[in-house]
């Protein structure tokens, strides 16, 4: 086993998908040898990890495609995770006519890959981390990861990527004051997409005012406007992304916070690991029959039965 784990990285390392797709399936089931296979990865490698997060709808995905096509088109290499809670990944849609989808799919310096979302303990993939961490083995200079924004998991996004993107639409304007603390916490970049869209002006504007009111003298959040069906304001987006990459990100405490909120959550989930909301809520029905049931004790019982 432990040969063919050396051997699998190495060709992972050398840039073979197959061997790439067959890695993250590991980790993704919990396959044999998968811990090997984790302790083993030796992430000297040079890609950067940029999530884009946002509400549903919001045009992550549109986004995505058009950082990939920009950065494809300056010889980058370029993987995406998307974690799709409802449809799977269909970029067919999205390319139009400029790379056909059977070509975007074989083209050499990219790799996709969709997750289904598994909600056992709400927010992200369960596994995002360890597969995020599986692809940074890979020769990319670039991993996008899609997460769709729903609270908890706009935080773990920040633990996962090196410049979170968070993708906001004019409609969401109102909805940004009482989203404010949350998302002025997780964002590198903000995106005011579907800028062809009224009120986008009113949006960009309010978050203008919320990156200064934050950035107490220090660097500002940038705020990019983009039509993402047009790639307008992609280029503004990538260099805001890269310019963040080269500077801020590389704050020791900066990438102290990150690995810290990264290991928290891998703590978290092997400590939960083989139980699920739906396990919770077979032994509730049981527990709840009792007269003396006390939530609190139940919860005790379930973590300490997880240690
Ligand atoms: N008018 C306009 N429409 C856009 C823009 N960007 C994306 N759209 C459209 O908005 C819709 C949603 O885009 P997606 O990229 O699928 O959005 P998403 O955030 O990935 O959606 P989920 O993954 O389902 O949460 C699609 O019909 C896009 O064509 C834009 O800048 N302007
Ligand atoms: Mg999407």
């Amino acid at each position: 086993m432990q040969d063919k784990i050396t051997q699998l990285l190495a060709e992972i390392q050398a840039g073979s998908y197959k061997a790439l797709a067959r890695g993250i399936t590991m980790a993704e089931n919990d396959l044999d040898g998968y811990e090997q296979l984790l302790q083993q990865l030796q992430n000297t490698e040079t890609a950067r990890v940029v999530g884009i997060t946002g509400p549903p709808g919001a045009g992550k995905s549109t986004l995505v495609n058009a950082l990939l096509h920009h950065w494809i088109t300056a010889g980058k290499k370029i993987a995406v995770i998307a974690v799709d809670p409802s449809s799977p990944f269909n970029y067919g849609a999205l390319l139009g006519d400029r790379i056909r989808m059977a070509d975007f799919y074989n083209h050499p310096s990219v790799y996709i890959r969709s997750l289904a979302t598994r909600g056992a303990l709400g927010g992200l993939h369960a596994k995002i981390i360890e597969i995020t961490d599986v692809v940074k083995h890979a020769p990319f200079d670039y991993i996008l990861v899609e997460t769709v924004g729903v609270g908890q998991s706009e935080v773990e996004i920040a633990g996962l990527a090196d410049c979170t993107v968070v993708a906001l639409v004019p409609e969401a304007g109102d909805e940004v004051q009482t989203l404010k603390a949350g998302i002025m916490e997780i964002a590198d970049v903000f995106v005011v997409n579907k800028a062809d869209r009224d009120n986008a002006d009113t949006l960009y504007r309010t978050l203008r005012v919320l990156a200064h009111e934050r950035s107490h003298g220090e660097d500002e959040t940038p705020v990019i406007k983009t039509i993402a069906t047009e790639s307008n304001g992609v280029v503004a987006l990538a260099a805001a992304v890269e310019s963040y990459l080269t500077t801020r990100n590389n704050v020791p405490e900066k990438k102290l916070q990150l690995l810290t909120e990264r290991c928290w959550q891998i703590i978290q989930h092997r400590r939960m690991s083989g139980y699920s909301k739906a396990k919770l809520l077979l032994h509730l029905q049981d527990a709840i029959q009792s007269p003396s049931f006390n939530l609190y004790s139940f919860a005790n019982t379930v973590v300490e039965n997880n240690r």
